[in-house]
């Protein structure tokens, strides 16, 4: 994003400037040529319509242009790709705990590889915090109770600085760390390192543990509904409203159940607040993604991939990171 959000800057720079020099020239030249002279009266001069239309139209131009520029690098900055690697992040006082897909976990730290898209899915354990990375220009609040997303795709090796943006406390200024970007050999060989197995193998371990698979079984007959398949579809609920399930709505069900009830069941779910973890919710739902075939909008946009089946979509998307195990998701660990 950088080079967009970079030239729309310059782009202000320079209308403001030549704004700016322009007002005051004429500020100058006007004082100069109307200065007070003895024996010269003042005239009263009426409007003149054409340099009012003039001077309403082209400012309305350029700030038209300002808007439908800057519209577009939001919507490019707020939307992450559809296959892009998923990392969840758990902000608290006062650091960043990082957890990729494939299971590694990091604090103050996140290494990807070059060129790869990556969505972090963020939550804060106590306040708000803000993830920001300048160099990639892009910032994004992290609130406690629901998730937020940023992604980027970083360009070119190194190590960059990421801040917390938001003031959070004593040690703010302390809640810093390292987006370390490395050439794809590099980050597998750092990938291959010290795991705990993939975040959806260590969510549905705890989906186990916590009992949600007594109620929420593989088949018609539990309590609950089957999960499989869930994420990413519409929902219908309980008060007659329609809602996609995504990542803030598997949290919210989790957390507080009673929020949102799913049409055709009991209200019989607990709520889990206070039982789990951030970093439990987050292998949850990264398992509760894992069980549904294709991400939202994956299987639409790729029509030409099975969407009713992981395997076919797992070849895929390896080809299409060309590494050997350039899981996006989940999904793909299975
Ligand atoms: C006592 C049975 C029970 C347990 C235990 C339970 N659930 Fe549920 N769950 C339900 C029922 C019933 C619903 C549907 C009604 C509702 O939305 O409350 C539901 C709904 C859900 C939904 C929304 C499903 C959809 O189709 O949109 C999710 C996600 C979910 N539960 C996840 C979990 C997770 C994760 C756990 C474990 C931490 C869990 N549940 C534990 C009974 C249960
Ligand atoms: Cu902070």
């Amino acid at each position: 994003m950088a080079g967009h959000v970079d030239a729309l800057y310059i782009f202000l720079l320079i209308v403001t400037g030549m704004m700016t020099l322009l007002i005051f020239v004429c500020l100058i030249y006007f004082a100069a040529r109307y200065r007070h002279r003895p024996g010269v009266r003042a005239e009263q001069l009426e409007g003149s319509t054409p340099l009012e239309i003039t001077w309403s139209a082209i400012p309305f131009v350029i700030f038209m242009v300002i808007f439908a520029w800057g519209a577009t690098v939001y919507f490019k900055e707020r939307t992450p790709p559809d296959d892009a690697a998923e990392v969840y992040v758990v902000a608290k006082q006062w650091m960043w705990k990082v957890e990729h897909a494939e299971g590694q976990r990091e604090i103050n730290e996140l290494h990807v590889p070059v060129g790869r898209d990556v969505k972090l899915i963020m939550t804060s354990q106590d306040v708000i915090h803000s993830f920001y990375i300048p160099a990639f220009r892009i910032k994004q609040d992290v609130l406690p109770g629901r998730y937020t997303v940023e992604w980027f795709r970083a360009t070119k090796p190194g190590v960059y600085h990421l801040f917390c943006a938001e003031y959070c406390g004593t040690q703010h200024s302390g809640m810093v760390g390292d987006i370390v970007v490395q050439e794809p050999a590099q980050y597998e060989a750092w990938m291959n390192g010290g795991s705990t197995g993939p975040l959806s193998v260590t969510g549905e371990k705890i989906f186990a543990e916590l009992g949600c698979s007594t109620c929420h079984r593989t088949d018609t007959q539990g309590r609950g509904p089957n999960l499989q398949g869930v994420f990413g579809k519409p929902v219908q609920l309980e008060d007659g409203r329609t809602v996609t399930a995504d990542e803030n709505y598997v949290r919210e069900c989790i957390l507080d159940p009673g929020a949102k009830r799913v049409k055709g069941f009991q209200p019989i779910m607990p709520t889990f607040q206070g039982l789990v973890s951030e970093e439990q919710v987050n292998a949850l739902v990264a398992y509760i993604k894992s069980i549904s075939a294709a991400k939202p909008g994956h299987a639409d946009e790729k029509s030409k991939t099975s969407a009713s089946t992981a395997a076919p979509q797992i070849r895929e998307e390896v080809q299409q990171n060309a590494l050997p195990n350039a899981q996006s998701n989940g999904s793909q660990v299975q």
